[in-house]
């Protein structure tokens, strides 16, 4: 009786150490649900910006739900008015078109003066595009295959620098 017990129970533990095994090279397989960016004016395009302003995004991407939820921070921008931010399609140094806003438009706030704080949701519908770079509006996963692909970043829009005075390209854990 003790033995089938003590079988039982090897049987259950290697079970659930297979799952995580599983679990874990799935994710990592996947690109990771996490990526972050530190944002500054050095990362604009075309041309490098030296500016205070500074900021920070992370995300966890849930494919199930189909949801992004991000955190964006920024402060000392040197733009008196914030305009909007977004997560724009392009690779490091090149400039690409938005794909989501995270602050200024769409169904997000407002984005506050010179510094500010928000934690939001993308989902399909807050997805507008590219759509001349290949991500029609709506299209979830292809904005999420960009982000996995490390062809995305992070850009805050202030009236000094309307085209981004602080960008950082999404990463996520483990590269760069
Ligand atoms: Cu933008």
């Amino acid at each position: 009786m003790k033995k089938l017990l003590t079988k039982k129970l090897l049987v259950i533990s290697s079970i659930i150490f297979s799952l995580l095994v599983f679990t874990v090279t799935w994710v990592r397989a996947n690109g990771g649900n996490t990526v972050q960016a530190q944002l500054n004016g050095y990362e604009e395009t075309p041309s490098s910006l030296s500016t205070s302003g500074q900021g920070h995004f992370s995300a966890t991407i849930d494919d199930a739900a189909q949801t992004i939820t991000y955190s964006l921070s920024y402060s000392n921008l040197e733009g008196a008015t914030t305009n909007a931010a977004h997560i724009h399609l392009g690779q490091r140094r090149t400039s690409g078109g938005v794909s989501a806003f995270l602050c200024g438009g769409g169904d997000k706030p407002p984005c506050t003066p010179t510094s500010g704080n928000f934690t939001g949701v993308i989902d399909a519908a807050d997805v507008i595009g590219p759509a001349g770079q290949g991500i029609a509006a709506g299209e979830f996963n292809e904005l999420v295959r960009a982000i996995r692909n490390g062809a995305t970043y992070a850009n805050v829009h202030t009236n000094l620098y309307p085209s981004g005075e602080v960008r950082g390209q999404l990463s996520g854990d483990g590269h760069e």
